[in-house]
């Protein structure tokens, strides 16, 4: 009943040299676990106040700290099923029905690429940019998200997302966002997007 990190889904040094070993090693193991303790923090102190016997008072403070929290735990279970080592499952271009809805939705693979890469570049502090797709509209879309959980649309499923964080790239990037960015773009595991898009996109 309570969360907990995943392991990664390839060894840390796997996406070099576009993400270093170090970077995954505090990326992973502190940051996301520190996401992972504070969700399950949050759940007992609300739990606490359920009870009787927490402050609260501090309702407001513990709801942030979930919201916060299991946003950062559920980006970054995504963010990591989202990459693989270049050439080996990691970069290309998406396929199938997946491919169809991205030249349908943003005019082409390099429109969507440019808009996607653009998002991620110009989000002010921490943040994400994600492909996703809403359902009532059954569209694809380039969206910001500000530190975990804000300006991301109320439904809308997430596909494929980009840390901005500066800890996702300063140790090798320092302030070239923008090389990160275009890395990233090197370590996509398209086929694992496709195959949530598919089911998704069956589902609404
Ligand atoms: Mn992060």
């Amino acid at each position: 009943g309570r969360y907990a990190l995943p392991p990664l889904p390839y060894p840390k040094d796997a996406l070099e040299p576009h993400i270093d070993s170090k970077t995954m090693e505090i990326h992973h193991d502190k940051h996301h676990q520190g996401y992972v303790n504070g969700l399950n923090k949050a759940l007992d102190e609300l739990q606490k106040i359920r009870e009787g016997s927490g402050d609260a008072g501090l309702i407001k403070h513990w709801s942030r700290e979930l919201s916060f929290n299991g946003g950062g735990h559920l980006n970054h279970t995504l963010f990591w099923l989202n990459l693989a080592p270049a050439g080996k499952g990691g970069g290309g271009m998406p396929q199938g029905k997946l491919a169809e809805q991205i030249g349908n939705d943003f005019g082409s693979f390099d429109q969507f690429t440019a808009h996607f890469k653009a998002a991620a570049n110009s989000c002010e502090a921490s943040g994400w940019a994600w492909l996703v797709y809403e359902p009532f509209g059954k569209k694809l879309m380039v969206l910001q998200m500000e530190k975990q959980q804000d300006l991301l649309l109320n439904n809308a499923h997430p596909l494929l997302g980009v840390d901005v964080w500066e800890h996702a790239y300063y140790l090798k990037y320092q302030n070239r966002r923008a090389d990160y960015v275009s890395a990233f773009m090197n370590i996509i595991n398209w086929s694992f997007v496709q195959r949530r898009f598919d089911e998704i996109a069956a589902q609404s």
